[in-house]
């Protein structure tokens, strides 16, 4: 049985694997039509921590198909970084979202 500490020849052995695989949540960024280019670039270099080849290549996907992933990270992390998002958004007067989406 799976997990079972019993062994066939009688000696308790630990079977539960010592690491869990953490959780992690997609940053999902939306696609408007407000939002500059050249500020979403920015946002991905900047807040994602992409190349600028990256950025824009995200950017691109996001404003063709309405949606793309931008990292996926930890709970706490992932919720800051589309809180970062939404500040300096807003902060520039664009209406762009973000969001989070478990892997
Ligand atoms: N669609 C926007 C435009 O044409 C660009 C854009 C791309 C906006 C990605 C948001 O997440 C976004 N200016």
């Amino acid at each position: 049985m799976a997990g079972d500490p019993q062994n066939d020849h009688g000696i308790l052995e630990e079977t539960r694997p010592k690491t869990q695989k953490p959780t992690l949540y997609r940053v999902i960024l939306l696609n408007d039509d407000y939002t500059t280019m050249e500020f979403v670039v920015q946002i991905l270099e900047t807040v994602f921590h992409k190349t600028p080849s990256a950025a824009h290549q995200i950017m691109m996907q996001v404003h063709t198909l309405g949606h793309g992933v931008c990292g996926a990270y930890s709970y706490e992390v992932a919720e800051t970084k589309v809180a970062t998002v939404q500040d300096l958004a807003r902060r520039d007067g664009f209406p762009l979202q973000a969001t989070l989406e478990e892997e």
